[in-house]
């Protein structure tokens, strides 16, 4: 069967992304040879390299029960098996969400469990994922196929438990009960899933590849789990969201879209995507194929209308055609079922943007460090040049001039030590206002917040309580945000006048220190806080009995926002060690120049021998730095341009200029 498209995609952008592995541990092997690393920096890049190999795509399948997500998942992924590889039945099937991916760590197949009692504890799902102590484990025998169907039945295991139980699980709902509304009271038992998330570790090659697939239960699900709209949702890449042709668009579709979906990826729009399953219900035998499709059609835009969001990003497809088209290798079939329009979508938005995504911050990280190599290396050039045109227009002059130049170098020695001196004042100071900033982004300054806007929300887990609490958080957390931003821009304004004033009065290189900027964690806050008011106002919460919801929700996104705190200070703290050094590095190595252009001089005055063998040095040395220009620039080049489709080579000077904006 022909490769389907989303499967060439990613293998195109995963050989794209050893390529720039490559391109990186070129550049790590040459900083090693020429010495050029800081201690800091030779980290930086070990890690970027790590998170480059361990990158992953997610797509998550969002919806109603029953709209089809999982046939989904088998239809685009695992066709191959020539069966319904995940379970998909009428009813409430996936009753957990489930991660599909490979653990190449361990190079295993295997299924994990968390049992559901787990959701009485404070911990998150994240955390429960370190402990591998909490889950049930299945071992998968990939080849054999029938083990592996059997095995991802447990994943959908339901029990019946006491009311009492299922209530104190916070998963039982009285409004959204049919039986409650037949019988006007709660049944004694209630069915509830075995487990509260599995993860699934598959040797598929896409999943191989870095595909993450995260199927997800209908029914309330999306809503008693907090973590999945918080973390889950809004780090996957694309986000599919899917309504059936045979139900329309329902009110507990738009509930979900509105209070769940919409929310989580309120940033980056154009990542959600609309599938409109099930088109084969409206195909019919005895209607003209014309008027079909405008069925199909009006049903698509008035979808599109509905969910505000553009005609273009709502797919009409049937996955259950699509499967079993593909297991038939039935073409005409396939093409009926639409599949491919949006495996299209797929390969060509969102595997791009991923890795446009990927570039930028590639460019911005190790592309700086270049940046900065290449700085050091124009200002070594720049001095070896300046001391080869004086030597060598000593040559044939007499005792005085050099007597001359050697008062005048002193002078400009003690100038410049005399500047060096007041550097470490602006350095001590630098200090000052660093650990400032790190003050306030503390993960105790944050604790303490917590602790605040929990006493404030203490016997009121309600949905009032929750908004004064939630108000005491954010105000909290934006007001350090925004310490923050300040902090950083005056310890920025202090680099820019220190590197300024080396530049203007000694002629060293002119840089431009890297900002540390918070807008992504200010926005990550702002969409917390999104999150929150959706919450807030969702159906679930407007219940009474819902206390432990909304306390599930409270530590949910207190753990993220701890996390966002954890990372913003964490690169802070890599900013503030780094900002500083492109300066030093050139303080001390113009310094050991001028020493060394003091001692030229001196030995020259004593032999005039020593002119000639200097000058010879001062040539190899040149070589030396040109050589070390132009293999640096060529690294440069192949980080700028790899996989940008444009590979003919710039001529360095412009490729320099092209991104002078995100460099240095
Ligand atoms: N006619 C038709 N039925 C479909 C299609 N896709 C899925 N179904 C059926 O709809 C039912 C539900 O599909 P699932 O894939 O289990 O739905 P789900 O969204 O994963 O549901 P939950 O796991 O319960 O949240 C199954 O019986 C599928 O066979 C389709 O394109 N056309
Ligand atoms: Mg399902």
């Amino acid at each position: 069967m022909k490769q389907d498209q989303f499967d060439q995609s990613l293998q195109s952008y995963s050989l794209w992304r050893d390529d720039l592995i490559h391109t990186v541990e070129q550049y790590q092997s040459w900083l090693e040879a020429n010495d050029m690393a800081s201690p800091e920096q030779e980290f930086r890049i070990f890690e970027t390299i790590d998170a480059l190999r361990k990158d992953r795509l997610t797509l998550a399948f969002v919806a109603e029960f029953s709209r089809g997500k999982t046939e989904l998942i088998n239809a685009l992924f695992f066709s191959h098996y020539g069966q319904r590889l995940l379970p998909s039945e009428a009813g409430r099937t996936t009753m957990c969400p489930t991660e599909l991916f490979y653990d190449t760590d361990s190079d295993s197949a295997y299924i994990h469990l968390l049992p559901i009692e787990t959701r009485l504890q404070e911990q998150s799902i994240a955390d429960y994922k370190h402990e591998p102590i909490h889950w049930t484990q299945i071992a998968l025998d990939a080849g054999d196929t029938a083990q592996v169907t059997e095995a991802l039945h447990e994943v959908i295991r339901t029990r019946q438990v006491p009311l009492a139980q299922a209530r104190e699980l916070g998963l039982y709902d009285e409004q959204s009960d049919p039986y409650f509304r037949a019988h006007g009271s709660a049944p004694a038992q209630v069915e509830i899933p075995h487990w509260r998330h599995a993860l699934i570790s598959f040797p598929h090659p896409l999943l191989k590849q870095g595909l993450v697939i995260l199927d997800t239960p209908g029914l309330n699900a999306i809503g008693n789990e907090p973590e999945l709209t918080l973390n889950m949702l809004p780090s996957a890449q694309a986000v599919l969201f899917l309504l059936a042709a045979d139900t329309g668009v329902t009110r507990s579709d738009m509930e979900m879209w509105e209070h769940h979906v919409r929310a989580a990826h309120a940033r980056s729009g154009d990542n959600l995507v609309i599938a409109l399953n099930k088109i084969d219900t409206l195909w019919d035998e005895l209607k003209e194929p014309s008027r079909v499709n405008a069925s199909i059609e009006t049903q698509c835009n008035s979808a599109a209308e509905q969910l505000h969001v553009d005609r273009g990003r709502v797919f009409p497809l049937s996955a259950q055609k699509g499967l079993l088209a593909k297991i038939r290798d039935d073409e005409r079939l396939l093409r009926d079922s639409r599949l491919g329009e949006l495996e299209a979508y797929l390969a060509e938005t969102i595997l791009p943007r991923k890795r446009d995504i990927m570039r930028e911050n590639l460019i911005a990280h190790i592309g700086a460090m270049i940046d900065e190599n290449l700085a050091l290396l124009e200002g070594r050039k720049r001095d070896a040049d300046k001391q080869l045109s004086e030597l060598r227009s000593l040559r044939g002059k007499n005792a005085d001039v050099i007597v001359h130049l050697m008062s005048k170098s002193r002078e400009e020695q003690a100038a410049y030590l005399r500047n060096v001196e007041s550097f470490q004042n602006s350095r001590r100071l630098l200090q000052t206002q660093a650990r400032n900033m790190l003050e306030a982004l503390s993960i105790d300054n944050l604790d303490r917040l917590i602790n605040k806007t929990r006493e404030n929300m203490t016997h009121s887990w309600t949905t009032t309580g929750m908004k004064r609490g939630m108000e005491t958080f954010f105000d909290g957390a934006r007001d350090a945000m925004e310490q923050v931003s300040g902090h950083a821009e005056q310890t920025r304004m202090l680099i820019r006048a220190t590197y300024k004033k080396f530049h203007e009065e000694h002629g060293l290189p002119q840089i431009t220190p890297k900002q540390f900027d918070t807008t992504d964690y200010s926005s990550e806050l702002e969409r917390l806080y999104q999150e929150a008011e959706a919450f807030r106002r969702s159906p679930v919460t407007t219940m009474t009995e819902q206390s432990f919801v909304i306390k599930k929700f409270f530590i949910s996104l207190v753990s993220h926002a701890r996390s966002l705190f954890f990372k913003a200070n964490q690169d802070a703290n890599a900013w503030l060690k780094e900002v500083m050094n492109p300066l030093v590095r050139q303080i001390n190595e113009h310094k050991a120049t001028m020493e060394k252009r003091l001692d030229t001089l001196r030995r020259i005055s004593e032999s005039r021998d020593t002119l000639d063998s200097r000058i010879k040095e001062l040539e190899v040395g040149l070589r030396h730095t040109r050589g070390q220009l132009d293999e640096l620039q060529q690294l440069r080049h192949a980080l700028h341009n790899n996989g940008n489709g444009r590979k003919a080579s710039l001529p360095a000077e412009d490729s320099r200029r092209d991104t002078a904006g995100i460099a240095v």
